[in-house]
């Protein structure tokens, strides 16, 4: 209860930031986009990760301002970037559970859209397996309604739920995001390269990209663009990191545009 509380007065007091990590583009490496992962800079304990406050934030409701808050931020950066012409980068958001229920957040995203004057196309929302399965029904018109406007879609943790390929019978969707836990023993666990090839056939097949996340070796990087992956996303390239020092890595190719 103390750190349910603390976080409500957290949102108030501004103490969380948007970390970013970069998404690469397996053919050359470029950045095409980031996902943005929340930080909490609690005043004594230091930087805190969202696994040690979401599940919270999900129990108490805080999940639907913090989430507002997030999808906010998001449209601003995506804003800055065109604004500075830092190039068509994509910005990834994660939803939760919750917020896939009730309205979601298809109010907030349409104030947010009206006036920021960007592509709705370069905001991807991800939702994982788990999430969207708690309401199939609900998540399905939901992930339709943000479609149709253009939003991004894309299924996050690919491959962990209890039956992955009915996601893709029941919900519309963009993209396939492989969880690193199938990436991690790629090189080791013939059965892993097996599951995480055949996926990627699967998805495009259907006409899905494909992300695949947790690649921290040359040698994953490698199976998966052999394998047709076309982009990653892995401390192989780059951690999360401040808003800042993403844009920082995206000067030099602003400069040769
Ligand atoms: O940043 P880190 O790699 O520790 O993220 C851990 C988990 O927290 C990830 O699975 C991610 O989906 C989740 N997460 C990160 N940021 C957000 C957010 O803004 N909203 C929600 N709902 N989950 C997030
Ligand atoms: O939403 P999701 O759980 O997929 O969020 C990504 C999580 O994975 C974040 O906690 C992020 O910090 C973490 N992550 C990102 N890249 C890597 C990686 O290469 N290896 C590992 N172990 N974790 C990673
Ligand atoms: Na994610
Ligand atoms: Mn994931």
């Amino acid at each position: 209860l103390l750190l349910e509380n603390r976080l409500w007065l957290a949102l108030e007091q501004g103490e969380f930031e948007l970390y970013l990590q970069p998404q690469v583009a397996l053919d050359d490496l470029r950045i095409i986009g980031a996902e943005a992962l929340l930080r909490w800079h609690h005043p004594e304990l230091g930087l805190v990760g969202p696994d040690r406050f979401i599940p919270i934030a999900e129990e108490s409701g805080l999940i639907l301002p913090l989430g507002d808050w997030v999808l906010q931020q998001a449209v601003e950066l995506l804003a800055g970037w065109r604004a500075r012409g830092l190039g068509r980068l994509r910005l990834a958001v994660n939803l939760s559970a919750r917020q896939c229920h009730g309205a979601g957040p298809l109010a907030q995203l349409d104030r947010l859209l009206a006036g920021a004057g960007i592509d709705p196309a370069l905001l991807e929302l991800e939702i994982t397996e788990s999430a969207a399965m708690q309401d199939p029904e609900r998540s399905r018109l939901l992930l339709r309604e943000l479609r149709a406007r253009g939003i991004k879609v894309a299924i996050d943790d690919f491959g962990t739920g209890y039956s992955s390929l009915s996601y893709l019978k029941l919900f519309e969707l963009d993209r396939i995001k492989i969880d690193r836990s199938f990436v991690k023993d790629i090189e080791s666990d013939p059965n892993d390269a097996v599951i995480v090839e055949a996926t990627i056939a699967l998805a495009h097949s259907l006409g899905l990209a494909v992300v695949a996340e947790g690649v921290e070796t040359a040698a994953q990087r490698d199976f998966l663009r052999a394998k047709g992956c076309e982009e990653a996303q892995g401390y192989l390239f780059a951690r999360p990191m401040p808003a800042l020092a993403f844009e920082a890595l995206l000067q030099p190719l602003a400069k040769r545009a």
